[in-house]
């Protein structure tokens, strides 16, 4: 075996002096920096499968939001959640190895520190996203894994939500925990049947335009429409910027080198421009894989009107709340809510004060999110930025179906919340399951967007993207609210702040990109705008 390694890894290797990591998502850059990445997550994965007794381990090649020419790999744990964190320093150790001989070296010495048999089975399953350049990485990875003799199977394109999906239908098939038919087709079916069920009977209003970021989503999110039943639903759907046979319209209108999607949306605070949405109409946009949505709709008064992951938390927490307090069960069942830094102030009062739902707050990355949120009964988490999903504890699903009705609003109550639970994605953010799950909510609640909208008022915010000349300079602390480094910066950060009212701001670097973020939110739209300028001087001046 180790002559194959050696042989397979001389084919794909890794760029020298590039330094990896694992990020927020894995490893993302510019794609022809990631073939040797992709060989060597395929050595990872294979022993994190074989450490896991043979259970399959997911790999998804995408960079979601970033633009076409970068790509990105990660690694699925078998539940369909993310690698477990002290294997992502595994990960970027391989990863970095300067030659295949160290490779090698670094792969026997990682397994016999783990305790892994090499030769045991192991299982590895993969998918990607729409990028030209996915194909060439699958490639790389598919060869670690045939080098390793591990067990491979490609589910090719998919958004990264069924990927997940898929790796946990793997690992449960079969079993009292199956968590559906391990194919594209059994994610149609099983959320379009829960996505009938959780209505009961309800029809959703009016119509609802769907921007694909021209991504994966697109055609994903067309297959699916084919299974829901338009009738019994109501659900009138146009699908927009669903080209994907022009890979490099990626996160853009097809028109031009403007952007749509999620990330768009969510940080420039508009909507796509082309094709323009129709004024008054309900509208959501994903990103490129398909794992972020923002609402949003264009009043004919008032203008640009966003909807984004704080309200889409906490209208779910709500609903849930209410569905727990109808059936009886607030006594038996704990719902929590999870945010990072960048939720709106306003949220988390809201959450707080009147949903008076208690809030945990983690460091960005929904693999940090998912994590706290499994701590509650219903555990509800998502991302300023759309990404995150609602958990639900095996003990709550089992209640919702063994316990006794005492009155028709009770058995109501429960059936509504077991299909609920049915219908979210519970392996991981899911723009496709998310969406369809406002959608429900909106329809019980006989809610248009602005109904949703006048829960609460957002405070003011922007957030900013600021070039550096080294973020790895910028380390974060207090779940990412404060910099510990470099030295220095968080005192002219607190200066800044303190000047204005009601005000909050931070700078970390990301994950993802490479680039710092700086978000900054105060009582007044021109007094968040100038904080977040100021403070990203700050963070200019530090990086540079
Ligand atoms: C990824 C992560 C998200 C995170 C986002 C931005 O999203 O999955 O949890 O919020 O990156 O992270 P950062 O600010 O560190 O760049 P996606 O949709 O790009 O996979």
């Amino acid at each position: 075996m180790d002559e194959k390694i050696l042989a397979a890894s001389a084919k794909h290797p890794i760029v020298a002096g590039q330094v990896y990591k694992y990020g927020t998502a894995g490893f993302r850059m510019k794609a022809d920096l990631l073939p040797g990445v992709s060989f060597r997550v395929g050595l990872l994965s294979g022993l994190r499968s074989r450490k896991l007794n043979g259970q399959a381990i997911g790999v998804m090649i995408t960079a979601s939001h970033n633009p076409a020419s970068d790509n990105g790999v990660k690694i699925v744990d078998p539940m369909g959640e993310m690698l477990e964190q002290e294997w992502e320093a595994y990960a970027t150790r391989l990863v970095n190895c300067p030659s295949d001989q160290d490779l090698l070296e670094t792969y026997k010495a990682l397994a016999a520190q783990l305790k892994i048999d090499v030769n045991a089975p192991g299982r590895v399953v993969y998918g990607r996203d729409t990028r030209p350049s996915g194909h060439g990485l699958v490639v790389a990875l598919a060869a670690a894994l045939g080098a390793t003799n591990t067990e491979h199977t490609d589910y090719k394109i998919l958004t990264t939500p069924q990927l997940h999906y898929l790796t946990r239908c793997v690992n449960t098939e079969g079993t009292p925990k199956s968590y559906g038919q391990t194919s594209e087709a059994g994610y149609y079916q099983k959320f379009s049947d829960a996505f009938v069920r959780a209505l009961r009977g309800k029809k959703i209003q009016g119509q609802l335009t769907v921007d694909c970021a021209n991504g994966v989503g697109g055609p994903k999110f067309s297959e699916m429409l084919k299974v829901i039943p338009k009738l019994a639903t109501g659900f009138d759907v146009k699908v927009v910027n669903d080209d994907v046979l022009r890979p490099e319209v990626l996160n853009l209108e097809a028109s031009g080198p403007v952007a749509c999607g999620a990330d768009f949306v969510k940080t420039k605070q508009r909507a796509p421009q082309n094709p323009k949405p129709v004024l008054g109409v309900r509208c959501c946009s994903f990103d490129g894989d398909a794992d972020r949505l923002i609402y949003y709709w264009i009043d004919p008064d008032t203008g640009f009107f966003m909807l984004d992951g704080d309200r889409i938390s906490s209208l779910a927490a709500s609903f849930i709340g209410d569905l727990v307090h109808s059936a009886g069960l607030e006594d038996d069942l704990r719902i929590g809510v999870v945010q990072t830094a960048y939720a709106n102030g306003a949220s988390t009062n809201y959450i707080e004060k009147h949903l008076q739902l208690p809030v945990v707050c983690t460091p960005t990355g929904v693999k940090h999110l998912h994590h706290a949120a499994c701590q509650f009964d219903v555990g509800v988490y998502f991302e300023a930025n759309g990404h995150g999903t609602v958990v639900f504890s095996q003990e709550a699903m089992r209640i919702f179906r063994a316990k006794e009705p005492q009155s028709p609003a009770q058995k109501d109550a429960l059936e509504t919340l077991a299909a609920v639970g049915d219908l979210i994605n519970q392996t991981v953010g899911d723009a496709i399951t998310d969406m369809l799950m406002v959608e429900v909510i909106l329809a019980h609640k006989g809610w248009t967007l602005k109904d949703w909208a006048m829960t609460y008022t957002d405070l003011p915010n922007r957030l900013v993207r600021v070039e550096v000349g080294n973020k790895d300079l910028f380390q974060a602390t207090d779940a990412e609210r404060r910099l510990s480094h470099p030295p220095g910066a968080q005192d002219e950060i607190d200066h800044v702040v303190r000047k204005y009212t009601s005000a909050r701001s931070f700078a970390r670097a990301s994950g993802t990109e490479n680039a710092c973020r700086v978000y900054a939110e105060a009582a007044t739209r021109s007094e968040a705008d100038e904080l977040a300028n100021k403070v990203a001087q700050i963070v200019k001046q530090f990086g540079s």
